[in-house]
């Protein structure tokens, strides 16, 4: 069986974007594949993170897979610092990564921004760790977002990497899978922008727990111009915000966007949002009521966590053998 490797880093505010452009997609593939589906904490620490807050966001993510439907007893979820093969791995693979390799990362650039030189080495060594999440299962499929697509490249080429460096074929090059309509969910009040935890401004984002009365409030609120809707895909050129809440919908709805666009052409967006608000509320209450229950006894969620550790162990450390003992690392055994 084909292996699905996945992640969300237990960061805060885990919104419609995530729920759309991941955990929904993965709810899908957990038939067809050995699905890992990892709560990525040592990514998370790449930024600042609160402690008590990073303890909370780890079992809210766990909580939204499970609530969301991702199924415990068929996939392994776990959080990332319990197997310390991700970490191991990644040191074997960063040190044959040419810095020229991590230097085109435009994810890097992005959140180092203008304080490049203080920003820390986790987040420039990001991509190689997430290479070892992927590589550390021998996972064949990645479901990404566009924004993680260039990481995927890398982890393909640092798979190569090894395999020509040991003359051996053992890490199969993961292909990427994106799916779904809503692949880049964009911000409510920035069409340019895409929905993101760490936008300052929380009307930019719906939020897996939002309430019934804050989806519809953040959705009127969403910045659009003033134009009705278009009849036809070609009317939405330099319109990003109707592109957004337009593919929001037809995601939403499991709709193509063709078919959204013909029902609300020549609408108002009064009207239009009035519709998807009802529509965001419906398939999110009962995921974000859930994973609010789940949140509130955490012990269930951590006996899922801890199960899904047991698993990725017992794959993760037979490979890590293997990979130590290609790379020549000696393993003296006790008389
Ligand atoms: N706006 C989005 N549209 C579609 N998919 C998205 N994902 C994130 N934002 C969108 C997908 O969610 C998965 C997990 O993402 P992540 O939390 O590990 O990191 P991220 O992509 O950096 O997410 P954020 O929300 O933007 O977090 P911050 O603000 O902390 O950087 C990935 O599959 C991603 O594609």
């Amino acid at each position: 069986m084909n292996r699905i490797f996945s992640g969300i880093q237990p960061t805060g505010n885990l919104h419609l974007g995530n729920y759309l452009g991941a955990i929904r997609n993965w709810v899908a593939l957990q038939a067809d594949y050995d699905c890992i589906f990892c709560i990525v904490d040592l990514h998370a620490i790449t930024q600042p993170q609160d402690p008590a807050a990073l303890r909370n966001s780890t079992r809210e993510v766990a909580a939204a897979y499970v609530a969301a439907g991702v199924d415990p007893d068929r996939c392994t979820i776990f959080n990332q610092s319990t197997v310390p093969g991700h970490t191991q791995l990644a040191w074997l693979l960063g040190c044959m990564t040419p810095l020229g390799w991590l230097n085109r990362m435009t994810q890097f650039k992005e959140k180092a921004g203008k304080q490049r030189d203080m920003a820390g080495l986790g987040l420039y060594s990001y991509p190689v760790l997430m290479a070892a999440d992927i590589l550390l299962y021998k996972a064949t499929h990645v479901p990404v977002g566009e924004d993680q697509k260039q990481h995927l490249e890398l982890a393909r080429d640092i798979a190569g990497a090894f395999n020509r460096a040991y003359g051996v074929d053992y890490f199969p090059l993961p292909e990427p899978q994106i799916l779904g309509t809503a692949t880049r969910v964009m911000s409510l009040r920035d069409g340019t922008k895409k929905m993101s935890k760490s936008d300052p401004s929380d009307y930019s984002r719906i939020n897996m727990t939002d309430d019934a009365e804050t989806v519809a409030l953040k959705i009127r609120r969403a910045k659009t111009d003033p134009l009705p809707l278009p009849d036809s895909a070609e009317g939405l050129a330099d319109r990003p915000e109707a592109e957004n809440l337009l593919d929001i919908y037809a995601a939403l709805a499991d709709r193509s966007r063709e078919a959204v666009i013909a029902e609300f052409a020549g609408a108002q967006f009064s009207g239009f949002k009035e519709k998807l608000a009802d529509l965001a509320v419906a398939v999110l209450g009962p995921i974000g009521a859930e994973m609010k229950r789940l949140v509130a006894a955490p012990d269930h969620v951590d006996a899922i966590l801890a199960r899904g550790a047991d698993r990725a162990n017992a794959v993760a450390a037979p490979h890590l053998a293997e990979i130590y003992e290609t790379v020549g690392m000696l393993r003296p055994q006790h008389g």
